[in-house]
């Protein structure tokens, strides 16, 4: 046994009284700062998860936890029955920044790309002029955009849908990556009005497409008056090496920029969940007082955490520090590869990135491995079994990238079949 009694009391705990929908690494952290969390034994660990992307400025940044408590004590919820000094600040200051006209607050991921679809519907119908009830939202195959009904109801991932139906009407799924056979289903379905994407595949195992994949989409979408909707909750703020993986916020003349733009995890920091729907009058102004909302989307507290959280991405430029250090860790990674067999491959972009160990989805080796890499002191955790997604704060340092090779290499000594 490798955990100790302090640890076991605690998993234990949410063993017996929390609902068996996670199997987490056996370690439980108390504290965190930057790149680094600790367990309630004092272990320190680098932390390379990041909580799927949530926190890129790093565990508990000082900026964003003081604009937290000083927002805390002087008001945290209205709803939306009344105004609030924070929702029009953020709401123009997000919109000004990323080149929309508006934008829809919501707090989960998942919430926010309901809305995406919410928003897709009604611009089908009020503006293309799609006939009641037949409207048709496009899907990459192995997406992951949440855990809704209606969110897995496009998935192709039969853990997250067996015994979840009946899934809802009007999903529609084309192979990632392939533009012909996107094309194809733009000339056959007239009532097509949007398409969800991410940027990079995360939970596929962060799979990048072609270069001029998303231009493409978005040529295509135009073409056939769909809408082209980017799901950035996992490759957005930084996390690829520029702000945003499918447009350049700064280029007014970005020949990918998505209609819609979903953003979460890292948009408030990690510190509270706000998420956001960003588009343009065309699109959200279908939508009509009553016909969509959330008590907590677009709070103050949440307006005040998220606005920092952005803006401390810009003044510590973290999507250029992420590719500085993405191109470090990733070549490190690739020399690291050419001594062990047992790393099939290693694929990512900025700070997105995963190495694939040589076994089959079913294998517990990558598991072993994530093992391993915590009690070496580093902390990842395994996706679709043989895929490790390596993902630390941006805020990491050359001198912490080089610390987590040693890590990496050390621990791969130890599984070498040679
Ligand atoms: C979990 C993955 C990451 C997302 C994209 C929407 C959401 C997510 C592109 C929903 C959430 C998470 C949730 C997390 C695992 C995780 C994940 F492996 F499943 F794919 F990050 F890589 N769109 N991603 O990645 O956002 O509602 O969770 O706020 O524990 O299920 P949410």
């Amino acid at each position: 046994m490798t955990t100790s009694t302090k640890s076991n009391m605690y998993i234990a705990k949410e063993e017996k009284y929390g609902a068996h929908n996670y199997h987490p690494l056996p370690v439980v952290l108390e504290r965190g700062q930057g790149v680094h969390v600790w367990d309630v034994e004092g272990k320190k660990y680098l932390d390379f998860l990041s909580a799927y992307s949530a926190v890129n400025q790093g565990h508990c940044h000082p900026r964003i936890i003081e604009t937290l408590k000083k927002q805390a004590e002087k008001l945290t919820l209205t709803s939306r029955a009344f105004y609030s000094d924070k929702l029009g600040d953020f709401e123009e200051y997000i919109c000004t920044l990323f080149g929309y006209d508006k934008a829809l607050l919501m707090n989960s991921g998942a919430e926010a790309v309901e809305t995406a679809m919410k928003l897709c519907r009604k611009w089908g119908y009020l503006k293309k002029g799609i006939a009641e009830n037949q409207a048709k939202i496009v899907f990459a195959k192995d997406n992951f955009h949440g855990r809704t009904i209606s969110i897995v109801s496009a998935s192709s991932d039969e853990t997250a849908r067996a015994d979840f139906g009946p899934f809802i009407e009007g999903v529609l799924k084309v192979p990632y990556n392939d533009i012909a056979a996107f094309e194809q289903l733009l000339q056959t379905d007239k009532d097509i009005a949007g398409f969800i994407v991410e940027p990079i595949q995360g939970e596929a195992g962060i799979i990048l497409p072609d270069e001029d994949y998303l231009k493409n989409i978005k040529a295509l979408c135009h073409k056939h008056q769909v809408l082209f909707i980017a799901d950035e909750i996992q490759t957005g703020m930084g996390r690829t090496g520029s702000m945003f993986a499918s447009y350049d916020f700064q280029d007014e003349k970005s020949e990918s920029k998505p209609d819609m733009l979903i953003l979460g995890k890292a948009l408030s920091g990690g510190v509270m969940p706000v998420s956001v729907v960003l588009a343009n009058d065309d699109v959200m102004l279908t939508i009509k007082p009553g016909e969509h909302g959330s008590t907590f989307g677009g709070n103050p507290l949440a307006c005040a955490v998220a606005r920092e959280a952005v803006q401390v991405i810009i003044d510590e430029n973290l999507a250029q520090n992420a590719k500085q250090m993405g191109d470090i860790f990733m070549s490190g990674l690739r020399d690291i590869a050419t001594r062990y067999s047992l790393i099939k491959t290693v694929r990512g972009k900025g700070l997105l990135t995963a190495i694939v160990i040589d076994c089959d989805e079913e294998d517990t080796l990558a598991w072993d491995i994530c093992v391993k890499f915590k009690e070496n002191g580093l902390l990842a955790k395994p996706t679709h079994g043989n895929k490790i997604r390596l993902a630390p704060p941006l805020v990491i340092t050359a001198d912490q990238v080089k610390e987590s090779l040693e890590i990496i290499e050390k621990t791969m000594k130890l599984f070498d079949r040679h």
